[in-house]
């Protein structure tokens, strides 16, 4: 069952509205890959979103597995969540003062996430990780750190550096505006590679304040930690007093309620999150150690503050999507859920004849089209033909399936698709793949 197979899809007022949105916003977009440039096709407008369902301006119901790029794991709009919205809303939308709620979420992460003791509110990812960045050269007192190729970490000056999403997407090698002074404190290392972290600290000797990895890293297509891999970086970091930072924007809450410090059994200093700790709604966190932690402002120096951090609506939000998620099975159910698509996928894919990498871990997963014998680095994943992605996102959309515009993002299975849905997607994949 494909929803849209053999229809010829309209999407005049998406067109329409993307021509307008040129006029006003750089691009149509807020943020760059929205824009499906690499895809060769034009955005879809959304309208309104249920489950597993968006639907777009023009009429259009697709089965999404974007998932707003993360935040989305119950699905769209769970009436858990709009009921506790509906109710804040009427008590207050920002108060710039402390609330219940905040307090409420931070014991919610405290008790779930191993590394994280004390924990920071922000509104985006993106400040979760600067933050976390200047708190760990705070602490060491040092300036440089390690970050691995292809890994993402927001838009930050000093984070942009050979960055994955949608930099990698677009093919922008470094980005203007990020100054020579500032790129020089950033060291970058290949993923999974930890004799090149060790060179790297041979090479810097007492400089290094932190290391930021995305434990699985999920902005170059999924690439998941190789045994021993996320150990090495914490007894790397053990012996040169170094602040590991795991970036659990994408995996806090997706890969189990400890995220994937809890499925790996490695506990960070520091971790940020973001994405399903808000419920859909902006927001960020950074946390870790109490002695770490303490530093921030007011108590100690290092300074960080945002008017809308811990923002009363955002929080209402996502303590109501931590509530269902602590519900029991729920995380059982996903991995099933993913692993039922990544069979029927492989399956798909071996038929068609495709050479194909498929990586997974939990709910996200990343079909890349490459010949290589594996991925497990941004060298391996830059490997993957990205016109073939292109024709096969086109494909998909085309016939009612919404996945990430780029190869280098990942594919989120959420609690709302059904075995239905997932069976109507490797279906719909089949087709696709035999036609590219
Ligand atoms: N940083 C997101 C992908 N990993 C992109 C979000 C968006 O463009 O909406």
């Amino acid at each position: 069952m494909s929803l849209h197979r053999g229809e010829n899809l309209e999407f005049n007022k998406s067109e329409a509205f993307f021509k307008a949105a040129q006029d006003f916003i750089p691009g149509g977009v807020n943020s760059p890959v929205r824009a499906f440039k690499s895809v060769g096709r034009q955005p879809v407008f959304y309208e309104r979103s249920k489950g597993s369902r968006v639907w777009d301006i023009d009429g259009n119901e697709f089965i999404d597995f974007v998932g707003s790029w993360g935040p989305m794991i119950l699905g769209h709009t769970p009436d858990a969540i709009l009921d506790r919205v509906k109710e804040q809303i009427g008590k207050g939308t920002s108060f710039g003062a402390p609330t219940i709620l905040e307090v409420e979420m931070a014991e919610a992460i405290v008790k779930a996430v191993p590394g994280v003791e004390m924990v920071r509110m922000v509104s985006s990812g993106t400040e979760a990780t600067m933050s976390a960045i200047r708190l760990a050269r705070g602490h060491t007192k040092r300036e440089k750190f390690i970050k691995f190729e292809g890994g993402y970490h927001g838009h930050s000056d000093s984070l942009l550096v050979a960055a994955g999403s949608g930099v990698v997407t677009l093919g922008i090698p470094s980005c203007p505006g990020v100054t020579e002074g500032t790129a020089q404190d950033t060291i970058v290392v290949p993923y999974n590679d930890i004799e090149a972290v060790k060179a790297a600290f041979a090479a810097n000797p007492e400089k290094i304040a932190a290391i930021i990895v995305e434990p699985v890293a999920g902005n170059m297509g999924v690439v998941p930690p190789k045994p021993g891999f996320l150990e090495g970086l914490r007894k790397v970091c053990d012996e040169h007093q170094t602040v590991l930072i795991f970036d659990e924007v994408i995996t806090g809450f997706r890969l189990g309620l400890g995220g994937a410090q809890g499925r790996y059994g490695v506990t960070p200093d520091l971790t940020t999150m973001g994405k399903i700790i808000g419920g859909g709604f902006p927001v960020g966190a950074f946390g870790g150690k109490r002695s770490i932690m303490e530093e921030l402002a007011p108590i100690g120096p290092v300074y960080q503050a945002g008017t809308l951090s811990g923002n009363p609506i955002a929080m209402a939000a996502g303590l109501a999507l931590l509530e269902e998620l602590s519900k029991p099975g729920v995380y059982e159910e996903l991995e099933r859920k993913g692993a039922y698509l990544e069979s029927g996928l492989r399956e798909v894919a071996s038929d068609a004849g495709k050479a194909t990498v498929l990586t997974r871990v939990g709910s996200m997963m990343t079909v890349f089209f490459t010949d290589a014998p594996e991925v497990v680095d941004w060298t391996t994943a830059a490997t993957s033909d990205t016109e073939m992605y292109a024709a096969y996102f086109g494909q998909m959309l085309d016939q009612g399936f919404t996945i990430a515009p780029s190869q280098f993002e990942a594919l989120f299975v959420s609690a709302a698709h059904t075995d239905e849905d997932l069976d109507a997607f490797v279906e719909a994949a089949a087709i696709a793949l035999k036609v590219l």
